[in-house]
């Protein structure tokens, strides 16, 4: 497994055998239906890291308290879905399979798709938690079956009914809705009320956890593809990480920043914290 030559998110400097979490960045936004640049959020996320501390007040816990490789970026060949789907797959089998959490920056969402079919390989009982503004459970968007508008349908063509929990849910369409609905998922629109239950349902087993990170209002995070108002706070979004931080998370991902549509930087200030409280969550656990 290739470690980083470039810049590193900030207190992320173990190297891969020594590390039990890992991040890695996939710059793709070739299937991104509106406004696309989630391929620049890796690289920016990682530049403006060195204005965070490293320590978070919310969980009292500083990103050196852990051992942590930051694994740099995937290469992904652009214009070839498939392709791109294959590369992050094979990545994940070398992290799942060193027992290692994984925490993947996007990118855009169609990503989470072989995160998550790896995960499933090596995690039987694997549930989903999915924040988002959107459903994401389109059959097919423009005839496209892959595609980030329709990539929690096929994540629920991996894990089957009952096995997926969305939170912030405020866009999709009628059919999405009514087929979430039947019992396919548990769609939880505009914020987190129900996540308490949630957990406590999910248990002991293994959570693949993703952030779309249009969930935040706009007002917090302009700076994405599809933006879509009456979204949650920071705070809200702390609170929930802090009461997931109690599961078993194997895998993460944080997606849908495309930093060059806010011009103030705040979007990727607000990625950038969002991040290092999901590293957090996510190795807090171990
Ligand atoms: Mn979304």
């Amino acid at each position: 497994m290739r470690e980083s030559t470039g810049p590193t998110f900030i207190g992320c400097g173990s190297d891969f055998a020594s590390a039990t979490s890992v991040l890695l960045g996939v710059p793709f936004d070739g299937t991104v239906s509106f406004r696309p640049g989630a391929r620049f959020a890796p690289a920016q996320i990682r530049m403006e890291s060195v204005g965070l501390e490293t320590y978070s007040p919310y969980f009292d816990a500083d990103l050196t308290d852990f051992s942590l490789c930051d694994l740099g970026d995937l290469e992904p060949p652009f214009g070839n879905t498939e392709k791109v789907l294959q590369l992050v797959q094979e990545q994940m089998r070398h992290v799942f399979q060193h027992n290692k959490k994984l925490i993947m920056l996007g990118g855009e969402h169609l990503i989470s798709l072989p995160a998550i079919t790896e995960a499933k390989r090596q995690y039987d009982d694997l549930v989903v938690l999915h924040f988002d503004a959107h459903t994401d459970l389109r059959s097919d968007y423009l005839g496209e079956t892959l595609s980030h508008a329709t990539v929690m349908r096929r994540v629920w063509e991996v894990l089957g009914d009952g096995r997926i929990w969305q939170f912030g849910i405020r866009s999709g369409t009628r059919e999405e809705f009514y087929w979430a609905k039947a019992g396919r998922t548990v769609l939880q629109m505009h914020d987190f009320t129900g996540l308490g239950a949630a957990i406590a349902e999910i248990g002991h087993r293994p959570v693949y956890l993703t952030i779309d990170l249009d969930v935040l209002d706009p007002s917090v995070l302009p700076g994405t593809g599809t933006p879509e108002a009456g979204g949650v706070s920071f705070p809200d979004l702390i609170t929930a990480l802090k009461a997931v931080s109690t599961l078993n998370i194997i895998g993460s991902d944080l997606v849908e920043l495309a930093p060059h549509y806010d011009h103030s930087g705040a979007s990727s200030a607000v990625a950038c914290k969002v991040l290092r409280e999901l590293i957090i969550a996510v190795s807090i656990g171990l």
